[in-house]
């Protein structure tokens, strides 16, 4: 047995000689050793493997250690590196969490039902950011009868500004609005408006004032008249307008223009008599020019006006038994056979007459007609009386051509009886209308020395309604009118 480790240089080179692969690489190793030593080495000295690690290859005491296949180290195959598999060197995938919304579960948005938040905008946020509305019931809101409108709780069941949801305000023309139940309901007409067609929705479309088919009421209609051409409302009452020669002297439109102005009673215009006839353009014939003649009055009609309460009238005379004021006329008018200029000075006194020639007399009894002053007398109720506090007031009324000036003796009293109160007034009118009216007439005391009527300028003529000879009763409500001719 050779000793362990011990190799025969011959068997050295049979194994090159008999292992190809090896053969060139152990032979150039071997030479460089030897090269490189420069010496003879013992064969049995030389030791490159374990002896113990033979294997089917290896014949014993043949094997070159160091240069057997077997000695190759296993090759260290590493492991496929995998990203995201490998547990040992691949970082760990970095798995988000699923960034899942919290599903916005709105309740259904049925009006009245739905509860969302409101936010500061005033948007609700369950609503997807939708304007706030009634369906909107905010939790500020005190009660559930109430949703919040933009400024405020309401209850949409009865608010006029948010019926039935936020922002429905009720308004109806010429007319109030409430709610009542969600629904806007149609309130009162203003005066002189009604809901004539029965449309709530257009209000109170109809003016009752001017309409000519819904005069005063609806469906009145102002026809055309008897007499009459077209027709107007005006404020509410039918007003026919009249053909020539014809007028509506009882006021009533039923009866259209129920009156020729060619008659007796009513010559010229309404009113107007004719003690013998009434010609041609409303003219009575056969009467002297500047007669009076009496006029008719129409019931109802004109009747006693309170200058005390008219707008810029005068007051004079207060407390007094025997005094006069002179005061302008207000505007030209015929009287008898002259024409009285404007501001022609008026005597007023404070016994219940005034004449027209501006003469300061104070006269406390007089006779009608009578040529000794005073003359051209105007006198209602010329007797001794003794003024109220008040005094005379004086008033202008109307417009060109039918002014009417107002002398108003305002709750005088008989001097002889001062608890016997009279007010009376005479009313000089443009046309040359001579009008007397009594408001609330005591009885005179007796004897009864009161005359009333018009004299002329030389008191030579006279129209005689009253005097100490001829006493009459004028009584609270009289009227008299003496028109000029
Ligand atoms: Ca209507
Ligand atoms: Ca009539
Ligand atoms: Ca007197
Ligand atoms: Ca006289």
């Amino acid at each position: 047995m050779p000793e362990s480790g011990s190799v025969p240089t011959e068997e050295v080179l049979h194994v090159i000689s008999s292992n190809t692969p090896f053969r060139a690489l152990a032979a150039q190793l071997l030479l460089a050793s030897l090269a490189i030593t420069g010496c003879s080495f013992p064969t049995s000295e030389f030791h490159l493997g374990d002896a113990s690690r033979a294997d089917v290859a290896d014949v014993p005491g043949q094997d070159v250690p160091g240069l057997d296949v077997l000695d190759v180290p296993i090759a260290d195959v590493p492991i496929a590196d995998v990203p995201g598999l490998d547990v040992l060197d691949v970082p760990i995938a970095d798995v988000p969490i699923a960034d899942v919304p919290i599903a916005d579960v709105s309740i259904a948005d049925v009006l009245g039902t739905d509860i969302p938040v409101i936010d500061a905008t005033g948007t609700d946020a369950s609503d997807s950011g939708r304007a706030a509305d009634a369906s909107d019931v905010p939790p500020m809101c005190p009660t559930r009868a109430q949703v919040y409108c933009f400024d405020g709780c309401v209850d949409t069941e009865t608010s006029a500004s948010h019926c039935g949801r936020c922002g429905n305000r009720c308004a109806f023309a010429n007319a109030a609005a409430s709610c009542a139940a969600g629904t806007c309901l149609l309130g009162a007409c203003m005066r002189g408006f009604d809901n004539c067609d029965g449309n709530a929705a257009n209000g109170c479309e109809t003016n009752l004032l001017t309409d000519i088919n819904n005069c005063g009421a609806c469906d009145t209609l102002c026809r055309n008249y008897v007499n009459g051409g077209t027709s107007e409302c005006a404020a509410s009452v039918c007003v026919p307008t009249c053909n020539a020669g014809y007028d509506n002297c009882d006021g009533n439109a039923a009866n259209g223009c129920e009156v020729s102005l060619n008659s007796n009673l009513n010559c010229g215009r309404c009113g107007r008599p004719c003690t013998t006839n009434c010609g041609t353009g409303g003219t009575c014939t056969g009467v002297a020019p500047g007669s009076y003649l009496q006029t008719s009055y129409r019931f109802p009609g004109p009747s006693f006006i309170d200058a005390c309460a008219v707008l810029g009238h005068t007051t004079h005379l207060p407390n007094l038994d025997d005094d006069s004021v002179r005061i302008p006329l207000p505007f030209a008018m015929r009287s008898w056979n002259a024409i009285v200029p404007i501001n022609t000075q008026i005597n007023i006194t404070s016994n219940g007459w005034l004449s027209f020639d501006g003469v300061a007399l104070l006269n406390y009894f007089g006779m009608i007609p009578d040529t000794a002053a005073p003359n051209w007398l105007v006198a209602p109720y010329f007797t001794d009386l003794f003024t109220s506090a008040t005094g005379v007031c004086v008033a202008t009324i109307g417009v060109s051509p039918s002014r009417r000036f107002i002398v108003e003796w305002a709750d005088a009293v008989f001097l002889s009886d001062r608890t016997r109160h009279v007010t009376f007034e005479a009313i000089l009118n443009e046309s040359g209308l001579i009008e007397f009216y009594y408001d609330t007439m005591a009885p005179p005391p007796t004897p009864q020395n009161v005359t009333i009527g018009l004299e002329n300028q030389t008191g030579a003529a006279g129209v005689v309604v009253c005097n100490p000879a001829n006493p009459c009763t004028i009584g609270t409500g009289a009227r008299l009118g003496y028109m000029v001719q």
